[in-house]
Parts: structure tokens; sequence; C-alpha cells
């Protein structure tokens, strides 16, 4: 009996790992149900927030304004958000309909958004706020069940351990030398105190690697850290290259997966979950001459392209240096929230349907349903590859039959006016058994 019993233990165990195909090492379960429920998410609130959005000119002001430390250090007494209210932001990304926010923990500036131990240069000890909004954001978080993720910069303008400098920085005025190893240990130290003092953190979205993509970050000791503080947090890295051992999660930025029109996706397309992210106008930090904000049925149809892609949509807002999301950025959120209710059955859950990405549209797929979005189509037919086991199709808003009949080993499906949407025309493909 007892070597029975044992083999059972052993054979859970092994259950209990599982492989992913772009890793070697076997990914833990708490790892896997953390990459399953983000996979689920499809949808999340991106927060490019901080020092910087006093000179309300973007998060790269410092560097295309050749801004010194010594300059740059002013802006933090006159940084006192009183207006920001985690309450009201978290009740903004539900409103929107997503599941997660993604926050600037500390961006390329170096400016600490939380009350770190490890240096002065952060929103409680350098600026007349002297609160920690990550904490007052955890906590909201936790109340109104949205997960939390913390972007990270590896990349840092005001440490001067970051040593030899990369591709930027090079105006801060540091002082020459500097130990990059202590930089490491610095930025591990302020890891630490994310993944200690905040509760459940959702994952680690790094950024910056890319300054200096020949030096030894010392990922592996890094990524080991965080999965061993939080196991269930998810690891990510927007270094634009292939997903390194101990990522979980990809990440495209300003393109669908695959796709590299702005430039920055140099990577191929990876077995892991995948995101990508946006701006709400054209600014990732607050901009205020940037009025650029996309339309609403841009916005869905990012969100749908990215679900069609097996992606993650994160789309960013930039809080002013009060503490506000712009009014047109909470229009916009709201509206697509309003989508979201309706339509939320076909991007939630979903995975990237059997008909890859077309011009006129994606498909996304759940259980036994295939959810055919018409974005892009003005004609009264549409002609699909054939999808296996069809046994019978209706428009998702009416619930009317849907015409859909096979073509040449494909399926011709009718698309009549009074079915239309003028965002997204939905069809179900019901499958059935074998
Ligand atoms: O340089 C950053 C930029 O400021 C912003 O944070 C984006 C968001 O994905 N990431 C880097 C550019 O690739």
């Amino acid at each position: 009996m007892r070597v029975v019993r044992n083999v059972l233990i052993g054979f859970s165990f092994l259950l209990s790992i599982w492989l992913s195909p772009a890793q070697t090492t076997p990914v833990p379960s708490t790892n896997q149900q953390s990459r399953q429920w983000f996979q689920d998410a499809r949808f999340g609130m991106f927060i490019h927030w901080g020092v910087y959005s006093v000179p309300a000119d973007g998060e790269w002001v410092m560097q295309i304004k050749k801004i010194p430390v010594s300059e740059y250090e002013k802006y933090a007494p006159q940084f006192n958000p009183t207006e920001f209210n985690a309450a009201e932001i978290v009740a903004l990304a539900k409103s929107a309909g997503m599941k997660y926010i993604t926050i600037t923990s500390k961006h390329h500036d170096g400016f600490a958004m939380f009350g770190t131990h490890q240096s002065k240069w952060n929103i409680v000890d350098a600026t007349p706020y002297a609160k920690d909004p990550l904490k007052q954001l955890a906590e909201e978080c936790r109340k109104q069940g949205i997960k939390l993720f913390f972007y990270y910069s590896q990349l840092d303008w005001h440490n001067p351990d970051y040593y030899p400098l990369g591709e930027t920085g090079h105006s801060a005025g540091r002082p020459e030398g500097g130990d990059f190893d202590h930089y490491l240990d610095f930025m591990d130290a302020q890891l630490t105190e994310l993944l200690t003092n905040y509760g459940d953190v959702a994952g680690i979205w790094f950024d910056g690697m890319w300054d200096k993509p020949k030096a030894d970050w010392r990922l592996q000791r890094t990524y080991s850290l965080i999965h061993k503080l939080q196991p269930a947090a998810l690891v990510g890295s927007n270094h634009h290259s292939a997903p390194f051992e101990g990522e979980d999660f990809q990440m495209f930025e300003k393109d669908l997966p695959g796709a590299n029109t702005a430039g920055f996706n140099k990577a191929g397309v990876s077995q892991l979950p995948l995101e990508t992210c946006e701006t709400i106008n054209g600014s990732w930090g607050y901009n205020a001459n940037d009025h650029n904000f996309k339309s609403v049925p841009e916005l869905i149809h990012y969100l749908v392209r990215a679900a069609g892609s097996n992606a993650n949509f994160l789309l960013n807002v930039g809080p002013n240096s009060h503490g506000q999301v712009q009014a047109e950025a909470v229009e916009r959120l709201h509206a697509v929230g309003e989508w979201m209710q309706k339509n939320g059955a076909t991007i939630y859950g979903t995975r990237g349907g059997p008909i890859s990405p077309r011009v006129w549209g994606v498909t996304t797929e759940k259980g036994s349903e295939v959810y055919v979005h018409i974005l892009n189509w003005k004609d009264d037919y549409l002609a699909v590859p054939q999808v296996s086991g069809i046994k019978g199709a209706r428009w998702f808003r009416s619930g009317e039959k849907a015409d859909i009949t096979p073509l040449n080993g494909g399926m011709l499906l009718k698309i009549p006016e009074r079915q239309r949407d003028p965002v997204d025309t939905i069809v179900v493909l019901e499958r059935g058994g074998s």
C-alpha cells in the first residue's frame, strides 16, 4: 500500500510542475496559475507617474532636455500630489474593465514613487507630499479586487553606481566611476522592499535593459529573488529581445505581438503569456501639451486585436503632478468599459482564435465558442477559412442565427445591415461535439 501511495505522491508532484516550451526549468504550479490568470485577465491599466510630472513634458524630460541631477532634483520639492486618490484610480481601472494595474515604482530618473530606505531620492523623503502612493494603491487594489504589478526601471539616470553608462544618461553630471554590482545590490534591495512591504504583488515589469544590453545584469539572481519572495509574482522585461530564463510573460510595445511598426519589437513571439502596451494619447508620462488622445473605437480595436493575437492590452495613463488622471483619458476609459460590459465575454478568458489576425479583424476563442470580430469590413459577405467542428453560428449582440455556409473549403458569412456594429460586429461560431 505504501508503494502505491509513494507512486501517487510522486506522480502528483510531477503534475504540479510544468515545462513551459519557452523555458528549460520547471515552472512551479503557483507561477503557472498566475500565468493562467494573467492570460484570462486580458486588459490592464499602465500608470506612468513620477516627479517628471512636475515639468509636465513626459518621462524622458531629464534625458531629452539634458538636465543634470543637481537641477532635476529641484523638481522634487514642487511635487505635492494632494489630489491623488488611490480609490478613484482603482475604480477608474475597474470601470474600464481592467483587471490589473501596472504602475511605475521607479522610472529611468531613479525617483522612487515609494518609501524606499535605499536612498532619499523618493516621494516620501524628497517631497512635501511625504506619503507613499504605492502603499495607498496596493491597499485599494486589495480592497477592490484588482491585481497590482510594479514597473521597475533597471536603467537609472540618478544613481552614481549605474556605471559604466549605457546609451543614455550622459548629461546627468554624475562623477566618473561607480560600482555596477553595487547598483544591482541597490536594485535588488528596492525590489525586496516592493515584494515585502506592499502585500501580494502580481508581478514585476522590468524596463531599461536595452540601455546596456551587453552588461551583466545578474538577471537570474534578481529573478530568483523575486520568485523566492513571492512565488506567484510574474516577471516580465521590456528588453525588446527574446525572453530570458526566469521570465514569465513577454511584452511588446506600441505594436501587436509579431509587428514592429514602432521599432521597439525586435524579438519573435514566444510561447509565454503575451502583453502589448500603448499610450492613451502620445505620451507615457504626463505631457501637458499632448492632446493627441486615441478615439474610443481605436482603443477598443487595439484591445480586440491584442486578444486576437493571444495577448493582453496594457493601456497607459499618465497622472499630472497633482495626482489626477486627465479628463480626456477618464472619458475614454469609461466608454471602453461600457463596451467591455456588453462584449467582455468575447475577450476575458479567451485565447487567440483559430483564424489568425486579418485586415478585416480577428478571432478569439473560449470553450466551444469562437468569436469572429469583424472590425474593418464593409461588404455584405465575408469569406473566412474553415474552422473545424462548427455546428452553428449566431450574432453575438442579437443572439439571432447567423447565415454561414461552406464555400470552397472555407466558410461564407452573410452580414445583414441590421446585425452590423459600427465598432465590432461579432459572430459566434458554435463548435459541436467531435
Ligand atoms: O523608455 C521607456 C519609456 O519611457 C516607457 O516607460 C516605455 C513603456 O513601455 N518603455 C521604455 C521605452 O521602450
